[in-house]
């Protein structure tokens, strides 16, 4: 049967389990959005700019283990989007985009906010699918969905002509792929057991396809805390990845993140045996490239990431097992835990007291402004088990990563690649997604009015996140490599903001807010007004520059 290109489409969207898209409108595209607007069975959020969009479509990747969605129009609306692109290509995060474009009949000719996509997609995209023929428009979302989802995941655009979407086609829906899931080598996974067994002082990395396998299956929680437990095995998170085991747990071995403190690389640098679990291993992971050092890591290194162009890029690994991660750890539980493994308490016991030190809830007033470990600290006794946390990119994060104690049923949603303006598009995303759900976003003021605005998308869809806004005059994280590289030079020059009223600022949105002048000032009302957005405005500090750092002394703390 005969139908348009635009039912077509949406069919296929609908077929692929869609149910939300964020978009900012274009006249590029309207020929399918007025077709998803009356067939209605999928929600569209219209945001108020497409960096908040993507970002918005980043954050439902994350939390569903399917590429999330994002609609925007041809150069101008893609350009704002670039920077979600750029975070999802980085973070290995599922995601399509979709791009209405110019007339076919125009291309090439710079027609109004035209632009070549596969040359300024390059670096930023798996693939850019162009849709030249319209009896294609299935074929071609099937192939970005799983292009999205499958190896190593990360962003797909697709490119909708305007002039398709009313035309004709007898072409039925593509339907999407059955999810791949790939094994490890029963040979190889008979080595890492090995290799396990004879290590006295293995790290566990848990990294973001570990993550995406949980989400895809809460089950493997289960199994990977029993291979830590049945094996004595220390895990440590990755970057941004904290709610892959609880902070609690006594086999918790550090967050190997960016920057790890001192005392805990240092022993964790101990180790006879690194094994990556569905960790990229990017800069931050690595220490920036030191730990293991390239391309011949320092001790033994397998490498387990579902990708094999991945698995052997940088380093040379002892073993490589491009394989889902979870797979791995099945395969392990099977073959049985090696009978001493209880060899490795003491050096799980003495990883973890580190860890649990640096986590204890100490932090010293300061001369300028609320000191925010205070808030963060005030923060994480109101979290719920189940409770969503998003941060922006900037230093007030090593807060959040400092003292907030993060569980496994918990969510943590940030660009990994410390994209600023992620925060609050991901908190709404969240907060859409896991209704009836306590969603905390923190945010410094420099991202705060890079997309701060989506508070008004949170608004207009009657969700309720909690934002907590450190402001400290600055974009402080820049001032602090600043003073760090050029000690002699004026602190703040260069970096200093001047900033609105946040609290003036969320209530004209129609949010309520809190302002806080001091690490006295309660913020538990934030978590009891849940029906509207609340604003957390906090003066903080520009001298506690970090969790580990102070202006005066120049010098870390701990
Ligand atoms: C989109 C983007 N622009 C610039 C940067 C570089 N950058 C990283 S952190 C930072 C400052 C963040 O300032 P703020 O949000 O006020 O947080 P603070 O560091 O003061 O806690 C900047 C500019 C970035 N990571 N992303």
């Amino acid at each position: 049967m005969s139908k348009s290109v635009a039912r077509l489409l949406a069919e296929s969207l609908e077929a692929h389990d869609v149910d939300r898209i964020y978009c900012v409108p274009g006249e590029s595209y309207v020929g399918l959005t007025s077709v998803l607007v009356e067939r209605n069975s999928m929600q569209l959020v219209v945001c108020r700019h497409e960096s908040g969009a993507g970002f918005m479509a980043v954050a439902d990747g994350r939390l569903r283990s399917r590429a999330g969605v994002a609609m925007v129009s041809r150069g101008p609306g893609l350009s704002n989007a670039m920077v979600a692109l750029h975070s999802a290509h980085h973070d290995c995060t599922p995601m399509v985009l979709l791009i209405g474009h110019v007339e076919r009949r125009d291309v090439g000719r710079q027609a109004l906010q035209e632009q070549n996509y596969s040359v300024l997609l390059a670096d930023t995209t798996k693939l850019v699918i162009e849709v030249i023929d319209p009896d294609q428009a299935s074929e071609a979302l099937a192939r970005a969905f799983h292009t999205a989802e499958s190896g190593t995941p990360g962003p797909v655009a697709v490119i909708l002509p305007e002039d398709i979407f009313d035309l004709e086609t007898e072409e039925p829906v593509d339907l999407p792929r059955a999810r791949v899931v790939s094994g490890p080598r029963s040979e190889d996974l008979d080595r890492l057991a090995d290799m396990l067994a004879a290590s006295e002082r293995p790290l566990l990395l848990v990294g973001g396809a570990m993550l995406a396998d949980v989400v895809a299956d809460p089950s493997v929680t289960d199994d990977l805390n029993r291979l830590s437990e049945e094996w004595v095995l220390p895990v440590s998170p990755t970057h941004r990845r904290p709610q892959l085991f609880d902070a609690t747990h006594p086999n918790y071995g550090g967050y190997m993140g960016i920057r790890v403190p001192p005392a805990q690389i240092a022993e964790m640098k101990n180790t006879d045996l690194m094994v990556a679990l569905g960790e990229r291993m990017t800069d931050p992971v690595s220490q920036s490239y030191s730990f293991p050092t390239p391309p011949e890591p320092q001790m033994p290194f397998v490498h387990v990431w579902p990708d094999a162009n991945e698995v052997g890029r940088i380093w040379r690994p002892s073993l490589g097992m491009p394989c889902n991660p979870s797979e791995v750890v099945r395969g392990l539980l099977k073959r049985g835990a090696p009978p001493d493994a209880s060899k490795r308490r003491g050096w799980v016991d003495g990883l973890h007291k580190i860890h649990r030190d640096l986590l204890a809830r100490e932090w010293e007033p300061t001369t300028d402004g609320v000191n925010f470990a205070a808030i963060v600290c005030e923060v994480d006794k109101h979290l719920d088990p189940d409770a969503t946390i998003t941060t922006d990119a900037g230093n007030f994060a090593s807060f959040v990563h400092r003292y907030i104690g993060f569980r496994q049923g918990q969510v943590f949603l940030a660009s990994v690649v410390g994209a600023m303006g992620s925060g609050m598009p991901m908190a709404v995303a969240a907060a859409l997604r896991r209704p009836n759900t306590q969603v905390v976003a923190f945010l410094g003021d420099g991202g705060t009015l890079m997309t701060g605005n989506e508070i008004a998308t949170a608004i207009q869809y009657g969700v309720n996140p909690i934002v907590i806004i450190s402001d400290n005059a600055m974009y402080g994280t820049i001032g602090m490599h600043s003073y760090m590289r050029y000690p002699e030079r004026p602190f703040m020059d260069g970096t200093r903001l001047t900033n609105p009223d946040f609290a003036a600022w969320a209530r004209a949105f129609g949010a309520e807010a809190i302002t806080i002048r001091d690490e006295s000032d309660g913020i538990a009302r934030a978590f009891d007004v849940k029906t509207r957005p609340v604003v957390v405005h906090c003066l903080t500090s520009a001298l506690q520059m970090s969790a580990w750092r102070r202006y005066s002394e120049g010098e870390s703390l701990p």
